[in-house]
């Protein structure tokens, strides 16, 4: 018997950059997509741990459908939650991004019909782990779009798409396992896109 997810998710690995040629597009690949409990574990138990992927490696477990990237239809309108944790050694990186994982598979991020996340990704640096949630908006409604209720397209006010995402957030930084006194931190891709990088300028923390 399978136990059936409500979406279909598909696991992607960023391989890390062999020569100079390399751009962001040959170093992204497709893993595979599940959409069962029991297909889950079967493919987390046959890939390597994050703790033991090489530096400048990846993985980003999206909705089917959704490419992992800041120009994707379903993300370019959006942002991330995210954090990074500086003592390497120290983190359990391993049980976190599971722990993120199941909250996305599982849909506990959000709440249902809030249609906010698109995916999770696990960063692997030489400074530190990255972890984050990809989100569909920056918590406003988006101009020309039907936002919020997606089956419906009905629409969602400023304020509570704001909402919506600071309750992300706030579950991100359980999942997550951190103190109060650490902070989640999202930015908007427009923002990364244009410095060049992630570390761009954090719109809300929790
Ligand atoms: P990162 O891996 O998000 O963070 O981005 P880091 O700076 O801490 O390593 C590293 C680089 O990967 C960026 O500067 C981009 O060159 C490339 N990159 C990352 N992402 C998520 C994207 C993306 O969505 N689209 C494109 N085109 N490049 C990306």
């Amino acid at each position: 018997v399978k136990h059936p997810l409500q979406n279909k998710w598909t696991l992607w690995f960023t391989k890390p950059p062999s020569g100079k040629g390399d751009n962001w597009n040959d170093l992204l690949k497709k893993v595979i997509t599940f959409d069962s409990v029991e297909e889950f574990w079967g493919v987390y138990n046959n890939v390597a741990p994050v703790s033991e992927l090489a530096l400048k490696s990846d993985y980003h477990l999206f909705k089917e459908g959704v490419r992992p990237e800041w120009e994707d239809p379903q993300n370019k309108h959006g942002g991330k939650w995210s954090y990074q944790y500086k003592d390497k050694r120290s983190v359990d990186v391993d049980r976190l991004w599971l722990n993120i994982m199941l909250a996305a598979i599982g849909e506990t991020l959000e709440d249902e019909h809030d249609g906010e996340v698109m995916g999770v990704v696990v960063n692997v640096r030489k400074a530190f782990y990255r972890i984050g949630v990809w989100t569909r908006t920056i918590g406003k409604s988006i101009p020309g779009r039907g936002d919020g209720d997606v089956a419906g397209g009905k629409g969602r006010s400023s304020e509570k798409g704001k909402e919506i995402l600071m309750a992300i957030g706030g579950r991100v930084k359980n999942f997550l396992e951190l103190p109060s006194n650490e902070q989640v931190e999202f930015s908007g891709h427009t923002d990364s896109a244009h410095s060049g990088s992630t570390r761009a300028k954090a719109k809300y923390t929790v």
